[in-house]
C-alpha cells in the first residue's frame, strides 16, 4: 500500500480522513489567546494515524504539496471565518513549506479564499521552518517581500534549528520567531537552554521581533518566559491541538 496513493485519494475523499486542528498560543502580557496555529492530521484505515511531518515530506516529493496545502487552506480559511463570525479576534497560523511559497497559483487561491470569507490578510501568520528558509534563501526573499506588501505576516518556525542567525532575518520581513521546542521543553531544569533561550530574548529585543516560545509544558516554563520578557506561549501547559468542536468549548471555558 503505497502512502502517495493513498494520500491522493485522501485529499478528494469525503470521508474526513484529513483534518485540521488548532493549538492556541497566548499573548504573556494579556494573559489572553491570540492566535491559533493550524496543524494538518491524517487517519487512515489502513496506516492509521500517519505523523505530518511524515506524510507533508513525501508530499513535497510527489508533487503533492500543491494539493495539501491547497486542502488546509481551505479548512483552515473557513474555520477561521467561522470563529470570527462567533466574535473571536485571533489570527490563526498557518504551515508553509518553501514550495508553497514559491506557487503563485497557491498564493492567488489564498487571496481569493480570503476575499470570498471577507477577512484581510492580517488574519493569518505564516509560518516558514528556519531550516527551508535558508535552504532556499535568495528566492525566499524575494517571494516573502512579495507577499507582506500584499499584506501577509510571517513566522520563522523551529528557530535555533537551522543555523541561520538574527542578523540574517534582519534582512527579510519577518517579524515573528518562533523559538524552538528543544529549548523549552526542559526550560525549568536545563541552564543550557535558559542561557540560549535569554540570548535568543536579548538579541529579538535589539531586532525587534516578537518571540513565540513552542513546547511550553509547566508552569516554571512560562513563568521564566514571562518574566524574560517573551512575547507568546503555545504548549502542552496551554493547551494540546484541538479540534474545531474542543476548541469551542475550551474558548468557553477559557477566561
Ligand atoms: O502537529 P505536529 O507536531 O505533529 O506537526 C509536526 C510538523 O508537521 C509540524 O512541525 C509542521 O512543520 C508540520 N505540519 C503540520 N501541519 C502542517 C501543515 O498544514 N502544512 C505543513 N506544510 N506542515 C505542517
Ligand atoms: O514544527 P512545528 O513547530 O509546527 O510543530 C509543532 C508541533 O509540536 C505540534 O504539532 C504539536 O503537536 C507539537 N507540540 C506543541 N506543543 C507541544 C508541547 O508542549 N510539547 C511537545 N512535546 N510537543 C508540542
Ligand atoms: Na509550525
Ligand atoms: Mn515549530
Amino acid at each position: 500500500l503505497s502512502i502517495t496513493t493513498e494520500l491522493k485519494r485522501a485529499l478528494i475523499s469525503q470521508q474526513n480522513e484529513l483534518s485540521m486542528v488548532y493549538q492556541p498560543k497566548i499573548d504573556l502580557q494579556t494573559m489572553k489567546v491570540c492566535s491559533m496555529e493550524a496543524l494538518i492530521r491524517w487517519n487512515n484505515s489502513v496506516l492509521g494515524f500517519v505523523p505530518p511531518d511524515e506524510f507533508i515530506t513525501i508530499a513535497e516529493q510527489a508533487g503533492l504539496i500543491e494539493q495539501v496545502t491547497s486542502w488546509v487552506m481551505k479548512q483552515t480559511i473557513s474555520d477561521l471565518a467561522y470563529f470570527r463570525e462567533k466574535g473571536y479576534g485571533f489570527t490563526v497560523a498557518m504551515n508553509l513549506s518553501t514550495q508553497d511559497i514559491q506557487n503563485k497559483v497557491l498564493l492567488t487561491k489564498l487571496v481569493s479564499l480570503l476575499t470570498e470569507e471577507g477577512l484581510s490578510p492580517e488574519a493569518l501568520e505564516l509560518e516558514i521552518t528556519e531550516s527551508d528558509l535558508v535552504a532556499d534563501a535568495s528566492l525566499a526573499i524575494e517571494n516573502l517581500n512579495e507577499l507582506t506588501a500584499r499584506g501577509f505576516h510571517f513566522a520563522i518556525d523551529d528557530f535555533g534549528t537551522g543555523y541561520s542567525s538574527l542578523a540574517y532575518l534582519k534582512n527579510l520581513p519577518v517579524k515573528t520567531i518562533k523559538i524552538d521546542k528543544s529549548f523549552i521543553l526542559s526550560l525549568a531544569s536545563d541552564e543550557n537552554d535558559q542561557q540560549i533561550v535569554r540570548t535568543v530574548l536579548s538579541l529579538a529585543n535589539v531586532f525587534n521581533l516578537k518571540v513565540v516560545a513552542e513546547g511550553v509544558e509547566d508552569a516554571a516554563s512560562l513563568d521564566i518566559l514571562k518574566e524574560w520578557g517573551c512575547d507568546i506561549v503555545q504548549g502542552y501547559y496551554i493547551s494540546r491541538p484541538l479540534s474545531c468542536a474542543d476548541l469551542e468549548s475550551w474558548l468557553q471555558n477559557t477566561p
